[in-house]
């Protein structure tokens, strides 16, 4: 039997990209690649049946006594193992090392499950590489389209469609994944909790109640590219200077929402020299709040912000929105159970997860780890052995009453 911590080990040994300090884990390239090996690995190891989607997901099927393959009423478990640029070891990882964890202590009992159960690892859960944050899950649940994203560039200009070739997957069967998600009648997410919600409350295991709205949004600034000594300061239309005062514009518009986020961690300035004045300048917003409303009106009190800052300087500026993902509030039936079968107290998520597009589909839910130090998407995320080991104890103890 595997500990997280001890699955956790592999997946540092395979996993971290030492070049850039914490993790940089891009679907389908090294090292996520190279997990996706592993995971096969330790599913096979297990006896599991590994069927990959189209979509670049992953499940690994452990199916019940004379149920071959996926069968109805199936429960599934899972994560994902890409990250963020710079991110952590535990965010996505946690909940996939759990969930082979929680398949050992049941198989050590002896537990054979009545009704299929399904390990998965969701494709680009981060958006990392292409943007589009639970691509992998929204595309098996339908709720975006292949022609809608095949055409996503990394930053090297390549599309999800070459990515998925390079890794030796056919882009022309990526779709609603009615094999594998259609016959799953539950889901549960094992996720290492980013805040100190659980360190507040004092407990190693805790149930999600609500996910935030959030969506993500580009700001691209024009002006006009110049000689940065050859133009006189009444000469220039620097879309830099927009671009960097709506950061600013962001918290302030935050701040007077109701415990919303607005954050900008990316910004591209083209063609960026340093003797250059850039020609346009791309901003990306991250946006949440605890309603559609809230985050909704924020996006466009700072699209009416940024016109303005844009014109002060001879500039224009065109908003796209790359993704957005209305507030999920967890199946109240089910937070109770498992509130009651795991004494854990509710608590919400300001993060999204995969969990959060299949709650549309199928009631599901989502356990969190205790991370004392609260931070995450950055080196310093972290769970401790005990309350990782509290965490697949708590997952198997699920599994075990939802799929007798
Ligand atoms: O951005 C998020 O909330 C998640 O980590 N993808
Ligand atoms: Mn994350
Ligand atoms: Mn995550
Ligand atoms: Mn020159």
């Amino acid at each position: 039997m595997s500990t997280p911590s001890e699955l956790l080990a592999d997946i540092e040994r395979v996993g971290r990209d030492h070049g850039r300090g914490g993790y940089s884990r891009h679907v389908f390239e090294t090292p996520e690649h190279e997990l996706r090996e592993w995971f096969v690995e330790q599913a096979a190891r297990r006896g599991l049946e590994v069927v990959p989607d189209g979509n670049g997901n992953l499940w690994a099927w452990w199916s019940g006594p004379g149920v071959s393959g996926p069968g109805e009423g199936a429960v599934a478990t899972g994560s994902h193992l890409d990250s963020v640029p710079g991110g952590g070891e535990f965010d996505g990882p946690l909940g996939v090392v759990s969930a082979l964890s929680a398949v050992d202590r049941l198989r050590a009992e002896g537990f054979r499950p009545g009704r299929p159960l399904a390990l998965v690892v969701f494709a680009e859960e981060e958006g990392g590489r292409f943007g589009l944050p639970c691509l992998g899950s929204r595309l098996a649940a339908g709720t975006v389209a292949p022609e809608r994203v095949l055409g996503l560039r990394d930053d090297s200009g390549t599309t999800l469609a070459e990515a998925m070739r390079a890794a030796g997957k056919n882009p022309d069967h990526t779709g609603p994944d009615e094999s594998n998600l259609a016959r799953v009648s539950r889901f549960l997410e094992l996720h290492v909790e980013q805040g100190r919600g659980l360190v507040h409350r004092q407990r190693p295991v805790g149930v999600a109640s609500t996910m935030l709205a959030h969506g993500r949004w580009r700001f691209r600034f024009t002006g006009q590219g110049n000689h940065a000594g050859a133009t006189p300061l009444g000469d220039r239309r620097d879309p830099m200077l927009p671009a960097s005062l709506l950061v600013a514009e962001a918290r302030r518009v935050a701040a007077n929402h109701d415990d919303a986020r607005a954050t900008v961690g990316r910004i591209q300035p083209l063609p960026s020299g340093t003797n250059v004045i850039a020609a346009s300048v791309d901003v990306w917003l991250d946006a949440r709040a605890h309603t559609d409303a809230d985050t909704r009106g924020m996006v466009d009190e700072l699209h009416r912000r940024a016109g303005a800052l844009a014109a002060e300087e001879g500039c224009s500026v065109r908003l796209s929105e790359e993704s957005y993902s209305d507030t999920v509030s967890f199946d109240g039936s089910l937070r109770d159970e498992l509130t009651t079968m795991l004494d854990a107290p509710e608590l919400p998520t300001g993060a999204g997860h995969d969990a959060g597009v299949l709650a549309a589909r199928m009631p599901t839910g989502m356990l969190f780890v205790r991370n004392p130090t609260g931070v995450s998407h950055a080196p310093e995320e972290h769970a401790e052995p005990a309350d990782c080991d509290a965490g697949a104890e708590a997952l198997a103890t699920v599994l075990r009453r939802w799929s007798r």
